[in-house]
């Protein structure tokens, strides 16, 4: 059997995608709630504040604050072992600076993570997951403040203390290593609360907001295991591998490259300390950074013991730029080219599953065994049901399958430490980049709609069947 008895099967959310009740029990609001709904190619905007007649999909999401029993019974019955979602920081902290947390947003968790336990399920929880305080972006400027890692320790010190007994895995910053993505400003707002390209020096901001999120994830880190050493604290990061177009020399020293901006941020959160390339990159581009002596202190003593990651695709790189292949119109570097071996969801984002293999066995060698977990894979479909009042989603069935697959192989043949697999969106949710309801993830269908239409009502597609079969077979069943 390739799978351990204990790996950990299960799906994923995050509390602006599914929660909804955005101004209920004491919330605040977040940097999410003032996102407008896009569309494939059409942005999402963001608003002063909440501004009448405009639509913004994660104040309904899919009404989980009100329906997440019903929900969690639907992954009891797939059998799910763990279920990854956050806490919706300003749900804890409404404006963020708060001395004192709002006690109705605690007791929200407190009542679902038992609920979760009640039926088998661990959860497994993100603290900053594009849901900071609109307030702290607002008035602080966000994570180019170093006042943010007060109050994001003070959260998730709250946070730990107080469901120490009900929450084992936690992962700091959601995709930390996004917010680099300079394709799209919404990366940079919602992992930060900071627009980049209203810096002279965007790159410096960035490093900024990440530096500050290392120390404050480094001493999140300390905090969970002073009050339950138990407790396993783990980075999030965006990753995926990327590819030279030719094997021309030139094209590796660009994938090369690529991989050190994704590999900058587990290697400074693993290693516990900054890596030369990075160094070099700093002096070589003039980014002067605020790190005192007392922060690469932390830093080192605050490293993670397991890296989650979210797997969607991999990419390519082409030191001639794109020559007979277009350029993806997903990113704007332009040497980043569509792979012509690899097909494409219907948002163009590649399809390889042998690449999550890929990626695992980097990681693995480079960090030495450190336990992975995968917390997001999967992939955004139209979907309508039919009239059984289901979808057969083959194509998510295919996926999924041909990536656990991969996986599979990684920990039977390659030996890599795996904790677990949480498949994105397993009950769908509003896309977090286009904000649509109509890019579905899950194994369960939720009835709404981009027009306003539907009433929430859930049903089982086909591949909540599969899947249900996949954990009782412990992955040998794909
Ligand atoms: C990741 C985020 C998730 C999620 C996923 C899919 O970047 O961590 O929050 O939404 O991508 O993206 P989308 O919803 O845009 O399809």
């Amino acid at each position: 059997m390739a799978f351990p008895d204990n790996f950990l099967w299960g799906g994923a959310v995050a509390a602006h995608q599914v929660e909804g009740g955005y101004a209920e029990g004491g919330k605040g609001l977040n940097v999410s709630d003032i996102l407008t709904g896009g569309s494939h190619g059409v942005a999402r905007r963001l608003t002063e504040g909440v501004q009448e007649g405009e639509y913004y999909p994660n104040h309904e999401a899919i009404d989980f604050y009100h329906r997440y029993k019903g929900d969690i019974d639907l992954f009891a019955e797939m059998g799910f072992k763990c279920f990854r979602t956050s806490i919706a920081w300003a749900r804890i902290f409404p404006k963020g600076d708060e001395e004192e947390p709002n006690e109705e947003g605690l007791a929200f968790y407190d009542e679902m993570f038992d609920y979760m336990h009640s039926k088998g399920i661990e959860p497994v929880i993100t603290l900053s997951h594009f849901e900071m305080p609109y307030y702290l972006a607002k008035e602080y400027g966000g994570w180019v403040n170093r006042k943010l890692i007060d109050f994001f320790v003070r959260f998730a010190t709250v946070c730990f203390e107080r469901y120490k007994d009900k929450v084992k895995y936690w992962m700091t910053f959601n995709e930390i290593d996004n917010q680099f993505n300079a394709s799209n400003y919404l990366f940079g707002w919602t992992n930060s609360g900071v627009l980049f390209d209203q810096y002279d020096k965007p790159l410096q901001a960035m490093y900024q907001c990440a530096h500050y999120q290392f120390v404050a994830s480094a001493l999140a880190v300390q905090k969970a295991h002073e009050i339950n050493p138990d407790m396993l604290v783990g980075c999030m990061v965006s990753a995926g591998p990327t590819y030279p177009f030719a094997c021309k020399p030139e094209d590796e020293l660009l994938a090369i490259d690529a991989m050190h901006k994704e590999f900058f941020f587990t290697d400074v959160m693993v290693h516990g300390n900054y890596p030369r390339y990075a160094e070099k990159l700093f002096a070589r581009e003039g980014i002067d950074l605020d790190r005192t002596e007392e922060d690469l202190a932390t830093i080192a003593a605050g490293t993670v013991d397991y890296i989650g990651f979210s797997y969607y695709m991999s990419h390519t790189v082409n030191s001639e730029a794109a020559t007979d292949v277009s350029t993806s119109v997903a990113l704007t570097d332009p040497h980043m080219v569509k792979n012509p071996y690899l097909k494409e969801t219907a948002w163009e984002w590649t399809i390889d599953p042998v690449g999550l293999r890929v990626i695992l066995k980097m990681f693995d060698e480079r960090y030495n065994g450190i336990p992975l977990f995968i917390v997001e894979n999967g992939i955004g479909i139209i979907e309508t049901l039919d009239d059984n009042k289901t979808v057969e989603d083959d194509a998510r069935i295919e996926y999924l399958g041909s990536h656990i697959a991969e996986m599979k192989k990684a920990v039977e043949i390659d030996g890599v430490n795996l904790l677990g697999y949480t498949p994105w969106g397993c009950i769908d949710p509003v896309s977090f980049t286009t904000g649509e309801y109509r890019k579905r993830y899950g194994f369960i269908y939720v009835d709404k709609n981009d027009d306003g239409t539907g009433d929430f009502t859930r049903y089982r597609k086909k591949s909540f069947y599969w899947y249900q079969h996949v954990i009782e077979t412990n992955g040998e069943e794909l």
